[in-house]
């Protein structure tokens, strides 16, 4: 298959490719999103955009400063993240499942001057945002107090016209931050182009999206995959987004495909297993809007895809993207797939497997993952060294673990790193390690991988108590508990178990593969 042409000009801003454009081209009176009782047309939406970056102005920011986004999925979100691209300066959407010290951290990295938060969100960034350095104004959608000013009122008196900031193809259009196995989030910054690139190769070359198309996306408009899913595809082209601002629940999602006729979803395996325990779904709900799914963020197990397809008689794709090149790059598409593999290139896309010299291996022998696309980020900000061991040129390393069988499809075999994905999301083991040994009755601890019944990888601890302590199942609870409630919840390990001690290198580092092999 050919490459999409992609012609992208020299100055552009992606605001007005993905805001300003859909009016001009006569779609101002259509529904651009669906959001709990609401609905924003494409005109409202850049009304609201250009409010949001003239108020954004009426703080003093300007281009290049960094905007921190800290908002669950609602029609604020779109008009923050374009208002802020619209004059130039970085919107930095961030996971909202995080704890306050992760907020910290971002805001202080970025040296964001301003922070956008959903109210609801403040119960737990609040405390900290008197400790960013740089930040200077916090914008609350919902009910503001003290010094934070409300989002309504902000935009409510900022102007409506704003002209785009007059910037290139390559400039700095917004970061994601990136969690890694050891040391702190990379942000990774995105260019104006790359969501360009990302639509016209995965959302139009491989989904066909059209402007009669409306997304469903489970996974939220902060992370890379929702970013694209349920808000600049849908705007590529014209369609509408379905916006969902609760926990993906499997019974509230047949609920909004129900109500709302999307005709893509978009989920994480996980959440696809726990949508085929909802009992007679396909008889209790209306899902015959669907005419594609997308799994992404972890591999797609084949036994999950039979069931799917099989109960909900429409095509489910597996595909793999990374915050760092922003999308999907490796797909299966519809005719063309083989359950269980991650499938071919996306058309723009190239791919090798090279060994640990950067060699290309034999076709059908395992090796390290390189991509080559326009849709990659351009480093990491601030973290020269983790840009130089991933960037190669036009390629950038993965670090997953892939072979290419004889028909050319790729075949997900792990991670390079110890990192886990966790239903779609980023768990890094040291990271659980190290909350565990803060526990009194904890000496050492290491996290692995574990699949489920699903096939489906979760955490997993091994534990060696202090003297004074043995292991009970009310010990394993507590430790569980220990984990929700110093570190993001989800990372916590579903299994304990308790060991008289851990394999270990001469120098003393910890073998986790040796305790996968175990299980
Ligand atoms: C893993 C997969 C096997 C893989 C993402 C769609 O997940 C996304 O981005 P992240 O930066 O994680 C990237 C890493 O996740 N992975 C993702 N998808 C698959 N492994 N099969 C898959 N289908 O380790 C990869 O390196 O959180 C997903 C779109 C945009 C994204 N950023």
């Amino acid at each position: 298959m050919t490459a999409p042409s992609i012609e992208i000009p020299d100055r552009l801003n992606a605001a007005s490719f993905f805001v300003d454009r859909n009016v001009a081209e006569g779609h101002g009176h259509k529904v651009a999103f669906f959001h709990e009782e609401r609905t924003i047309t494409y005109g409202q939406l850049q009304e609201l955009t250009n409010r949001a970056g003239n108020a954004l102005l009426d703080l003093g920011v300007e281009m290049e400063h960094r905007v921190l986004l800290l908002l669950l999925d609602c029609p604020e979100f779109v008009a923050s993240f374009f208002g802020a691209i619209k004059i130039g300066a970085i919107p930095i959407p961030v996971n909202t499942m995080m704890r306050a010290q992760d907020y910290l951290y971002f805001l202080n990295d970025s040296r964001a001057r301003v922070a956008i938060i959903s109210q609801a969100l403040l119960a737990e960034a609040g405390p900290i945002l008197d400790q960013a350095r740089y930040l200077k104004h916090v914008v609350v959608v919902g009910k503001a107090e003290g010094k934070q000013i409300g989002f309504d009122q902000w935009a409510g008196k900022a102007a409506t016209r704003l002209e785009a900031a007059d910037t290139s193809k390559d400039d700095a259009a917004f970061w994601l931050y990136s969690s890694g196995s050891t040391g702190f989030p990379k942000g990774a910054v995105h260019l104006q182009h790359d969501m360009v690139v990302c639509t016209d190769t995965y959302a139009l070359g491989v989904l066909a999206m059209t402007e009669r198309d409306r997304t469903f996306s489970a996974a939220k408009l902060f992370f890379a995959y929702g970013l694209g899913n349920n808000m600049y595809f849908p705007m590529r082209v014209g369609a509408q987004g379905v916006l969902h601002a609760h926990r993906p629940m499997p019974e509230a999602m047949f609920e909004v495909i129900d109500r709302h006729k999307p005709t893509i979803f978009f989920g994480v395996p996980t959440l696809y297993a726990a949508m085929l325990q909802v009992k007679e779904a396909e008889r209790r709900f209306d899902c015959s809007s669907l005419r594609l799914c997308v799994s992404a963020g972890e591999a797609l197990p084949p036994d999950l895809y039979k069931r799917w397809t099989e109960r909900f008689k429409v095509e489910l794709l597996d595909g793999i993207g990374t915050t760092e090149i922003l999308h999907i790059f490796l797909s299966n598409r519809p005719g063309q797939l083989k359950p269980g593999s991650s499938g071919l290139p996306v058309p723009g896309y190239e791919a090798i497997i090279v060994d640990d010299e950067g060699k290309p291996v034999p076709r059908g022998e395992v090796g390290n993952l390189r991509v080559k696309g326009d849709s990659t980020m351009a480093y990491y900000w601030n973290k020269h060294e983790k840009t130089k061991a991933s960037l190669f040129g036009e390629w950038i390393a993965t670090g997953d673990k892939y072979y290419q069988d004889e028909d050319g499809f790729f075949w997900y075999c792990g991670r390079a790193d110890d990192m886990l994905k966790v239903s779609g999301i980023w768990v890094s083991p040291v990271e659980v390690e190290n909350t565990l040994v803060g526990h009194p009755a904890v000496l050492e601890a290491a996290v692995v991988g574990k699949e489920d019944t699903d096939k489906l990888v979760k955490p997993k601890a091994y534990v060696v108590l202090k003297d004074t302590y043995t292991g009970s199942p009310e010990l394993e609870a507590e430790l569980k508990g220990f984990v929700k409630d110093k570190i993001a919840p989800y990372k916590y390990p579903r299994w304990i178990e308790f060991v008289g001690e851990l394999p270990k290198t001469a120098t003393g580092k910890i073998q986790r593969f040796k305790l996968r092999q175990r299980d």
